[in-house]
């Protein structure tokens, strides 16, 4: 996946082809060949989609990192949007006590398949930043996260060699998927704190998703299973994502 010859052959020749006329055309097909195609291309925003990713895909391969920010820009206010309390009754229940039967189970293209415990995330170091998060629907705000990075437990699991997408489930049954890049970026974090306390439920807790480099939506609350795969088609209608199954891009990248 991390190929760098590959990706530079690849990048040689959408230069090339943009030099000529049939620009997207022509990195469509590449695109395609060299394995940069999103799980939801020919959807809604097809060849766009497509060319997006790829090209980030090669240009940025050496994992460019999303702005970090001062303490004192934290905003005052961040929404909580959407879901703000799942109902489902073990969660709730779980929530009473703490989230101390709370478990997140990774499995897939694992060597070892695991379930972990609240407490065990947090005996791994943690991991804090100060990033913005953008949604979609047109509100941003700042937040310093605090969490393990999701890499630490990926290698704790094993990643197996084939391994391409992390999928990711939801306990109020959101679901969708990083590809490997994203899912090793070292912003990528199971997030368990926000400005310094323990995550709040309206935000997801006791764990949720923080991707530094993808969009509002892509930043999953409510975590309750990862599973590692070679084939984004195995899920919902194969577009990657729930978001990707309304119109959404399942690439969010920013
Ligand atoms: N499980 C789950 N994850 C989710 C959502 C949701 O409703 N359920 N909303 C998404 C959207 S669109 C955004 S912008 C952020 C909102 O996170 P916040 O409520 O902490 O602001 O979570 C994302 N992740
Ligand atoms: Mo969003």
């Amino acid at each position: 996946m991390n190929n760098l010859l590959t990706r530079r052959r690849f990048m040689k020749r959408i230069v090339s082809a943009s030099a000529g006329i049939a620009v997207p055309g022509a990195a469509f097909v590449l695109a395609k060949r060299y394995g940069l195609s999103p799980p939801d291309d020919g959807g809604l925003f097809g060849v766009g989609s497509t060319l997006t990713y790829a090209a980030h895909r090669a240009l940025l391969y050496r994992q460019p990192m999303a702005r970090e920010f001062r303490r004192d820009q934290i905003s005052a206010n961040f929404p909580a949007i959407n879901t703000t309390l799942p109902e489902d009754s073990e969660y709730l229940e779980d929530m009473k006590r703490g989230f101390q039967d709370w478990k997140l189970t990774v499995d897939g293209l694992v060597a070892r398949p695991t379930e972990f415990s609240l407490a065990q995330l947090k005996r791994y170091p943690s991991h804090s930043q100060i990033t913005q998060h953008i949604c979609e629907q047109g509100w941003s705000a700042i937040a310093e996260w605090t969490g393990v990075p999701l890499s630490v437990v990926l290698d704790a699991a094993g990643i197996q060699p084939q391994a391409k997408y992390v999928f990711f489930m939801c306990v109020d049954g959101w679901w969708d998927s990083l590809d490997m890049a994203d899912a090793f970026h070292p912003q990528t974090l199971l997030a368990y704190g926000m400005n310094g306390r323990d995550l709040p439920v309206p935000h997801g807790a006791p764990v949720r998703l923080r991707v530094g480099r993808q969009i509002g939506y892509k930043n999953l609350k409510y975590l309750s299973s990862i599973t590692v795969t070679d084939n984004a088609k195995e899920w919902g209608k194969g577009q990657g994502s729930e978001g990707a199954e309304h119109g959404y891009s399942w690439y969010a990248g920013i």
